[in-house]
C-alpha cells in the first residue's frame, strides 16, 4: 500500500483533536504513564492487572509462548470466572447493588441484584448439573436478550462447560452446523422473542435446527413470549421448571487459567464458520481491565450499558464478562432501538441515568438518519463516556456522537478489535488520550499493534499497509475449535517469518503515528493502480450534508482495473436522489479525497444490506454493481433489503 494519490483520505485530512477536560483528566481510571509501564516490562504489566481477579491458586508464569502461536497465560493460575463477575462482589457486601436494569422491548422491566444473581446463577449450574452437564462439554445458547441468557452463559462458566452463544437471528441450518461442529449436548433457547413489536418463534428454529442432531441430549426453553410450544418428551424441557426448583447453593470450582471458556463462531472467507475459543484467566483479566480504562468505569457510581446482543463477542466481553468483573451497574434491553418509537435509547438513558454507552457506527448513522431533534428531546446529561465499535466510524458520525448524544463534551472512544482478539486492543483512554474524530489511534497500554508492508516491514509515519499485533495478549484466541491448521494458516501464515498475528485489516499511521483503521483488506479497492479503501471514500460521501449512509465497492473495470460504484441513502428532509444530485455527490468525493476517488456511478438506495451485527455486505453490493445475479442472501438483517434496492434502481431512481 504505497501509491497515495495527492491528499487521498478523507480520513487522513481529518484533524481536529479534542484533548480531556482538566475535570475528566483529574478523575480519570489510567494515566498516561500506563503505557510506559506496559512497555517496559510487558508481563509484569500484565501480572498486575490479573490481580484485579481472584485466584484460587495463584500462577506461576505470567506467560508460556513456547509453542506458539498457542498461549498459555497465568499459566498454574486457577480461578471461577463466575465467582469472580458474582459472587466475589456480594461477598464484599454489594449483594443489594442492581447489576442489571433489564428492559423488556414491550415495557416490562427487572432490576436484578448481584446477590439475586448470585442465587439465579447457582440455580442453573445446579440445573445443569442436573442434566449431566460436566466441565470440557459444549452448551449450546440461542437465546434473545433476556436476563436467562446472561445467566446460562455464567452457569456454564462456573461448572467450566463451554457455552457457544449463537445469535438469535440466526437460521436453523446456521445453528445446526455450530451445534454440530461443537457436538453440543444441551440447548438453551426460548419460546419466542420479542422483535419490533411482534413475538417471532425461536423454539420452532430450535426444533427445525435440532432434527436429526446426535450430539443433543437435552433442550431447555426459557418461556417470553408464552406462545404455546411443543416440548419434546424426554427431550425438552422448562427452565423455569427446572432451574427454579435447584437448590441456590453451588460451591464453584477453580478451573485452570486455561481452561476454556467460549466458542463463538464468526465468519471467514470460506463458506464454514470459525468457531474462535477462548479460554479463562487471560481472557478475564483482559476484558476486565479494557473494561476499566476504556470506559473509566467506576463501580456502584456508573450505569453502563453496551447496546450489542450477546450472540456477537461484544456481548460476551463487554456485557457478561468484563462489566460483571468489574461489578457494573448495566442496562440490558431487550428490543430494537426503534420501538416503539426513535427515541427509544435516550428514554431508556435518560430512565436510568446511563454514564457510559457503548454502540456500532451503523446505529450512530442511523440515528443521524433519523434527526437531530429525536436525541434533543431527552436528557442525556448523564452521560459521560461514548465507545463506538465493529466498524471504522467516520468523522461526521463521530462528531455527531460528541455533539448530539454527549453533548460536545463527554470523550468519544473508538475501540478497535475482534472476536479473534477477545477484548478491545486499539483505542484512546478517556482522560488521557487528546482524541481524533475517526481514529482508534493507539494500543492500549500492555498491547503492541504495527501497520506493516507486504514483506512485514513496519511503515513509517503517513505510511499504510496491513495491521498487525506483533506481541501476544492475554485475551488471545486459543485457536479454531477442532482444526489447529485453518487457526495457524488464517492468522500466522501470511507474516510467519515476523510471528504476527494477521487481523485482516488495512491501516494507517497519520503523522503522529496514530493508527486510523481503513476496513477489511479485502474492501480495499485498486483503481487505476492506486490504492483506495472502500472506507475512505464511504467517508467523503457521508462528510456531504445530504446522504446519511453510504456504502461502497469496487467493481471490475475494463480500463481501470476497478472502477468505484457507491450506494447511498439520503436524509431524510435531503433533496430527491435525481441526476444533479448524484453529480454534485461525486463531485464532492473527487473534491475531499481527489479526482482518482470520483465514484465511477452513485446508485440512491432506500436501505443497505446488513449482517446482524451490523455490518454491511459489500458482496451483494458488488453483485448489483456488476449487474450479476445476486448472491446468498440468508445472512442479512432484512432479506427483503435486496428487492428493494434492485426495485428503486429498475424504476430509474
Ligand atoms: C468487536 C468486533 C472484527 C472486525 C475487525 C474490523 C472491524 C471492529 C472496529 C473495526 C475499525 C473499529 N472493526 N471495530 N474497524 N474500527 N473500531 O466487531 O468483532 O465482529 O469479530 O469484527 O470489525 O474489520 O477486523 P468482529
Amino acid at each position: 500500500m504505497t501509491e497515495q494519490s495527492p491528499g487521498l483520505s478523507n480520513l487522513l485530512t481529518e484533524n481536529r483533536t479534542f484533548p480531556p477536560s482538566d475535570e475528566f483528566a483529574a478523575q480519570a481510571n489510567a494515566t498516561a504513564e500506563w503505557y510506559q509501564r506496559g512497555d517496559a516490562d510487558r508481563e509484569a504489566f500484565w501480572a498486575e492487572q490479573a490481580e484485579r481477579l481472584s485466584w484460587d491458586t495463584k500462577w506461576t508464569q505470567v506467560l508460556d509462548w513456547s509453542n506458539a502461536p498457542f498461549a498459555k497465560w497465568f499459566v498454574g493460575g486457577k480461578l471461577n470466572v463466575a465467582y469472580n463477575c458474582v459472587d466475589r462482589h456480594v461477598e464484599a457486601g454489594h449483594g443489594e447493588q442492581v447489576a442489571i436494569h433489564w428492559v423488556g422491548e414491550p415495557g416490562d422491566t427487572r432490576d436484578i441484584t448481584y446477590a439475586q444473581l448470585k442465587d439465579e446463577v447457582s440455580k442453573a449450574a445446579n440445573a445443569l448439573l442436573s442434566l449431566g452437564v460436566t466441565a470440557g462439554d459444549r452448551v449450546a445458547i440461542q437465546l434473545q436478550m433476556i436476563p436467562e441468557a446472561i445467566v446460562a452463559m455464567l452457569a456454564c462458566a462456573r461448572i467450566g462447560a463451554l457455552h457457544s452463544v449463537v445469535f438469535g437471528g440466526f437460521s436453523p441450518t446456521a445453528l445446526r452446523s455450530r451445534v454440530d461442529d461443537a457436538a453440543a449436548k444441551v440447548v438453551i433457547t426460548s419460546d419466542g422473542q420479542y422483535r419490533r413489536g411482534k413475538a417471532a418463534p425461536m423454539k420452532a428454529n430450535v426444533d427445525q435446527a435440532l432434527d436429526g442432531a446426535e450430539s443433543v441430549e437435552k433442550v431447555i426453553v426459557v418461556r417470553r413470549t408464552g406462545e404455546d410450544v411443543p416440548m419434546s418428551e424426554g427431550r425438552d424441557v422448562w427452565w423455569h421448571e427446572l432451574v427454579d426448583a435447584q437448590s441456590p447453593e453451588h460451591k464453584p470450582e477453580a478451573f485452570d487459567s486455561e481452561h476454556p471458556l467460549f466458542i463463538l463462531y464468526t465468519s471467514g472467507t470460506t463458506g464454514k464458520p470459525k468457531g474462535i475459543l477462548h479460554t479463562s484467566g487471560g481472557y478475564l483479566t483482559q476484558t476486565a481491565y479494557t473494561h476499566n480504562v476504556v470506559f473509566d468505569h467506576k463501580p456502584g457510581k456508573d450505569v453502563y450499558w453496551c447496546t450489542a446482543d450477546i450472540g456477537w463477542v461484544t456481548g460476551h466481553s463487554y456485557i457478561v464478562y468484563g462489566p460483571l468483573a468489574n461489578r457494573v451497574t448495566q442496562v440490558v434491553y431487550e428490543g430494537t432501538p426503534n420501538t416503539p418509537h426513535e427515541g427509544r435509547h435516550w428514554e431508556i438513558i435518560q430512565n436510568y441515568k446511563v454514564s457510559i454507552y457503548y454502540t456500532a457506527p451503523t446505529l450512530i448513522r442511523t440515528f443521524m438518519k433519523w434527526g437531530d431533534d429525536i436525541p434533543a428531546k431527552y436528557d442525556l446529561s448523564s452521560l459521560r463516556v461514548l465507545g463506538s465499535v465493529g466498524e471504522p466510524i467516520n468523522p461526521e458520525a463521530w462528531i455527531w456522537y460528541r455533539e448530539h448524544i454527549g453533548a460536545g463534551k463527554a470523550p468519544v472512544v473508538d475501540t478497535w478489535w475482534q472476536t479473534e482478539t477477545g477484548a478491545i486492543m486499539i483505542s484512546p483512554l478517556p482522560g488521557v488520550t487528546a482524541t481524533k474524530p475517526g481514529s482508534a489511534q493507539t494500543a492500549l497500554p500492555g498491547i503492541s499493534a504495527i501497520v506493516v508492508d507486504d514483506a512485514g516491514k513496519e511503515v513509517p509515519a503517513g505510511g499504510g499497509g496491513y495491521l498487525v499485533l506483533d506481541k501476544p495478549w492475554p485475551s488471545m484466541l486459543r485457536g479454531i475449535w477442532g482444526d489447529d491448521e485453518r487457526f495457524r494458516e488464517t492468522y500466522w501464515s501470511r507474516f510467519a517469518d515476523q510471528g504476527y498475528y494477521f487481523a485482516g485489516d488495512g491501516a494507517k499511521y497519520d503523522n503522529d503515528g496514530d493508527i486510523w483503521l481503513l476496513g477489511r483488506v479485502d474492501d480495499v479497492m485498486n483503481v487505476s493502480g492506486h490504492r483506495i479503501s472502500t472506507t475512505e471514500v464511504e467517508s467523503a460521501l457521508v462528510s456531504h450534508p445530504t446522504v446519511a449512509e453510504a456504502a461502497v465497492v469496487g467493481a471490475s473495470d475494463p480500463t481501470t482495473g476497478q472502477g468505484i460504484v457507491a450506494f447511498v441513502i439520503l436524509r431524510g428532509n435531503a433533496v430527491d436522489g435525481g441526476d444533479a444530485a448524484v453529480q454534485e455527490l461525486r463531485n464532492h468525493v473527487a473534491k475531499e479525497i481527489g479526482p482518482i476517488a470520483k465514484p465511477r456511478q452513485i446508485m440512491v438506495v432506500p436501505e443497505l444490506p446488513k449482517t446482524r451485527s451490523g455490518k454491511i455486505m459489500r458482496r451483494l453490493l458488488r453483485d448489483v454493481a456488476e449487474n450479476r445475479q445476486i448472491g446468498d442472501v440468508t445472512t442479512l438483517a432484512d432479506s427483503s433489503v435486496m428487492d428493494l434496492i434492485s426495485a428503486g434502481l429498475q424504476s430509474g431512481k
